[in-house]
């Protein structure tokens, strides 16, 4: 097809140029761009900094030249060893042949190193309008003279539809690449203009050809570039909701007469971040997709459709929509220890809908704004703490961490909860120490400390592994918890009176904080076990503890490990 192709193109040129003149006093047609001195032909234009051998490299006028460092040596020394020279220089240079196909020269490129690199130029566009740039060019893999080698240089040609002059960025849409030694080969690549400026790029990637003291040279001819507008591009149509963190997608498109679709390109991106992910590729032709966004965040998505005429492909312009993750319950699944947890199921008390929370534990359950009694499913033999009222602001998020702790006979302790009074715990004031409804972190109530006192449980396990106390507490002042043990590395099934074998202070927080101890005993501990707060200090303190546990904790825990909400 290209051959014809190109013919057409030829033909199309030469009906412009000859209207350009007859119009000349009109306003430039407003599809037209124009591509400056596309026969790489005389005059060139020295470039400045670049000199081989006493004289300096030479780019065709209208012409810019490129390469990218990483692919380039020495990329990051001004690619020195890479050269740019008209045809006739080169031929002068080497006692060689001026190699160009059309007009009077064309634009060389070579190096006997390895390089990444090319020629670029920016031209004036129509927004939305579609258009093909095409180029000749030809490889000759370690000089003519070396046989045909296919598949070591690589020819490519962009268009960075927003007019940049980066080759590295992701704009830039690209061709195939062609891989074909010591054969002229017309390269063609399509977009639609984003901006009144679009960038077109030819370019040659070439290994390092391990030449005897790097005597043969890999060359590259550039010759003969057009572009021209190449009739509308598709059209696209995006929807984006969200549905808790799950950002929903759909999408379609259609393909200007005689094209057919190809497929539809989607991508997004938190906007606090820079990068964008894929969702689907341009030749993908699934119609709908959907994502497991953050609580709060902001998310950009867009699509584009790509049609094509079996042998060249046009991307639509990108169509953007943004969405914040909000009004939703949201925060993080956890066990006793801290680790997030997959898959346990949390719901609205009394909904039909619900979720189930996904890698590390997260989770997000689209409610609206309003109060909300969360619950969480027993998971694996741990058990949910008790429905939890959530409020959940307009516009805002309502944040809960939900905390599973092993039960029956992996638990030390009972009435972890203080649902809905003491029981199980003693206390040596029965006024400085109750079960209140002033705080809670989960169910209604907590443990509120007010004033001097001791308040502690006592139970006994066997063969726990490694001892983990855990709870949950907010509070305006210090206080000291103790992690009760019948001493280190006992071994002894006997009971015994248990004493302190850790002792921490906590200090203030500002809200609801997980906390967990180790009992630093041997690894397999079985014995009395159990914990003791205490306060001393001034009445009026707001002490609340929350969820308490003693169980079995992981091999390793990886502190700190705190968790707010
Ligand atoms: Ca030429
Ligand atoms: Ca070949
Ligand atoms: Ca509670």
């Amino acid at each position: 097809m290209q051959p014809i192709f190109k013919k057409t193109l030829n033909l199309a040129l030469g009906v412009f140029l000859g209207l350009t003149v007859f119009f000349s006093l009109l306003p430039l047609s407003t599809w037209a761009a124009t591509l400056l001195n596309g026969g790489f032909n005389n005059p060139f234009n020295d470039i400045p900094g670049r000199v081989w051998q006493g004289q300096n490299e030479k780019i065709a006028g209208g012409w810019n030249y490129f390469y990218i460092d990483a692919n380039t040596y020495p990329g990051s020394g001004n690619a020195s060893k890479l050269r740019w020279m008209s045809s006739a220089q080169f031929a002068a240079a080497f006692n060689g042949l001026d190699y160009y196909q059309e007009g009077d020269q064309a634009q060389n490129m070579w190096s006997s190193y390895e390089f990444d690199g090319g020629v670029y130029q920016q031209v004036s566009a129509t927004p939305g309008e579609g258009y093909i740039f095409d180029i000749d060019m030809v490889t000759y893999w370690r000089g003519p003279g070396y046989p045909d080698s296919d598949g070591k240089m690589v020819k490519q040609v962009g268009i960075d539809p927003y007019g940049g002059i980066d080759p590295t960025s992701a704009n830039v849409i690209w061709s195939n690449t062609n891989s074909n030694d010591k054969a002229w080969i017309n390269m063609a690549v399509a977009a639609a203009a984003e901006a009144t400026t679009i960038t077109v790029f030819a370019k040659v990637q070439a290994p390092e050809n391990n030449s005897f003291n790097h005597t043969d040279l890999d060359m590259v001819y550039f010759e003969d570039a057009r572009i021209n507008t190449i009739g509308p591009p598709p059209t696209t149509n995006l929807n984006a909701v969200a549905n808790g963190l799950s950002v929903n997608l759909n999408w379609s498109g259609s393909p200007a007469s005689s094209w057919s679709i190809k497929g539809y390109e989607v991508e997004y991106k938190d906007q606090a971040e820079s990068n964008w992910t894929t969702l689907q590729s341009k030749s993908g032709t699934s119609t709908s997709g959907n994502f497991i966004g953050q609580a709060t965040h902001s998310y950009t998505i867009r699509a584009r459709t790509w049609q094509t005429d079996g042998s060249i492909d046009l991307p639509g312009l990108w169509v953007e929509k943004s969405v914040t993750i909000n009004e939703v319950v949201a925060g993080q699944v956890i066990n006793h220890a801290g680790l997030g947890l997959s898959g346990v199921t949390v719901s609205v008390s009394g909904w039909a809908t619900s979720t189930v929370s996904a890698n590390g534990g997260f989770y997000g359950l689209a409610s609206g704004p309003g109060s909300f009694d969360v619950v969480a499913n027993d998971f694996n033999g741990f058990v949910a703490p008790p429905t939890t009222t959530v409020a959940v602001p307009t516009n805002g998020v309502g944040v809960l961490t939900i905390t599973l702790r092993p039960t029956g006979i992996d638990q030390g302790i009972s009435n972890n909860d203080f649902e809905p009074d003491l029981s199980g715990w003693n206390r040596n004031d029965n006024t400085a120490a109750t079960a209140s409804t002033n705080s809670s972190h989960t169910g209604q109530r907590s443990l509120w400390i007010s004033k001097t006192v001791n308040i502690s449980q006592t139970g006994a396990v066997t063969g726990m592994r490694n001892p983990l106390l855990s709870f949950w507490y907010n509070s305006d002042t210090d206080f000291t918890v103790q992690f009760l043990g019948a001493g280190l590395g006992s071994g002894s099934i006997q009971q015994q009176a248990v004493s302190p074998v850790q002792t921490q202070t906590l200090n203030s927080v500002s809200g609801w904080t997980h906390v967990m101890v180790e009992l630093n005993a041997s690894k397999v501990y079985t014995g009395d076990i159990g914990v003791n707060f205490s306060y001393a200090g001034a009445s009026g303190a707001n002490i609340f503890i929350d969820e308490v546990s003693i169980a079995t904790g992981p091999y390793k825990i990886y502190l700190p490990v705190a968790f707010k909400n």
